[in-house]
């Protein structure tokens, strides 16, 4: 079966040759397994990536002891990722408190936040995982904070529209990114084919908040002026929860995920756990997904959904829209 590995996939697979360090060669292993299609094709890659993966943390462990490369890594739950990224005081964690059920610490002044924190946001039907962690600076970023945005499905940039210095500060922001090898772009945008190799690309929406600040009218408007091109742009205020439901909406978007609700024939459709899957899958990808056995037995499925007639029947390859009812029939 061929492995249909994607553009995104094959330049991981670039930065893991183009390596030159252990902990290099990890973060794209890790990428890699993260975004390789998960399917009978790819399952011997599979198990080759995670083999890797473990001999590298095993050799890691060995040399530290334990000691030394903190990690905080943040299991991925929900629909995706999105990891908030910003300098100091932009209201990082107030935004995690509006959007999700996690209860950070919030404070007038830097480095309030030391250590990741997830919560997880309800929208619609179903929910995605925000991370909240400490401000990237140029004198306190840890390669733990890089791998972890790294790592993520997407981050949310926030800014603080109020300040004087806002330029300043986005501009040290994406450059200590870059630094550690994460490079933010608009997830509306194309991305620059140059801009892969061993800099790691993480789709992003700046957001711009604060906006019941006064200074912050007349600051978003040089802000639009010079990063419009490259980023989406989102004023909102966290305190007055301006833009806080575009903002869900935004980040649905960005994670370009489709739900996918399962029924067994005979049956009403399971409504109220959908599969949420990236945008693309298949039939058989999905099928494969609710049971192994299917990867082989796939007879047919059906199709309840935009742009099909009821139980409409589908082939193995056929494209999934969100909302889809499918029936799976072995
Ligand atoms: N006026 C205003 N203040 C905000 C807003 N969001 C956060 N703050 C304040 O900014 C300060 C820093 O917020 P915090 O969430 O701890 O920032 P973090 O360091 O990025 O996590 C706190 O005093 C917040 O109450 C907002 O939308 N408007
Ligand atoms: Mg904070």
């Amino acid at each position: 079966m061929p492995a249909n590995l994607t553009p995104q996939y094959k330049a991981a697979e670039e930065r893991y040759r183009l390596a030159e360090t252990p902990a290099e060669k990890l973060a794209a292993l890790e990428e890699m397994m993260a975004i390789i299609p998960k399917h009978k094709g790819t399952e011997h890659m599979r198990a080759d990536i995670k083999r890797r993966i473990s001999k590298l943390k095993q050799m890691d462990e060995k040399k530290s002891h334990g000691k030394h490369g903190i990690e905080h890594n943040v299991e991925k739950e929900g629909g995706g990722q999105v990891v908030l990224v910003g300098p100091p005081n932009s209201g990082k964690s107030k935004i995690l408190s509006r959007l999700t059920n996690a209860h950070p610490d919030i404070g007038d002044y830097p480095f309030t936040t030391q250590m990741p924190l997830p919560g997880m946001m309800p929208y619609e039907d179903i929910k995605f995982q925000i991370v909240d962690m400490p401000p990237i600076t140029e004198e306190f970023t840890e390669p733990w904070m890089a791998a972890i945005v790294r790592n993520a499905d997407a981050a949310l940039f926030v800014v603080d529209m109020s300040d004087t210095s806002v330029l300043d500060q986005i501009a040290a922001t994406l450059k200590t990114l870059e630094k550690f090898r994460v490079r933010l772009y608009g997830w509306d945008k194309p991305i620059p084919q140059d801009e892969f190799g061993i800099i790691v690309p993480k789709k992003t929406i700046l957001v711009a908040n604060k906006m019941d600040e006064p200074e912050s009218l007349d600051n978003i408007q040089v802000v639009l002026e010079l990063y419009d091109d490259r980023f989406p742009i989102l004023p909102i205020s966290s305190e007055s929860c301006r833009g806080l439901e575009d903002l869900k909406e935004q980040i649905f978007k960005m994670l370009d995920v489709v739900r996918v609700y399962t029924k067994i024939p005979g049956k009403p459709a399971d409504m109220d756990s959908p599969y949420v899957v990236p945008h693309g899958t298949t039939v058989q990808e999905l099928a494969t997904l609710v049971h192994k056995d299917f990867a082989q037995k796939l007879r047919f499925a059906r199709i309840w959904g935009h742009g099909k007639f009821d139980g409409q029947m589908v082939g193995r390859e056929d494209i999934l829209n969100d909302r889809d009812v499918i029936e799976l029939h072995g």
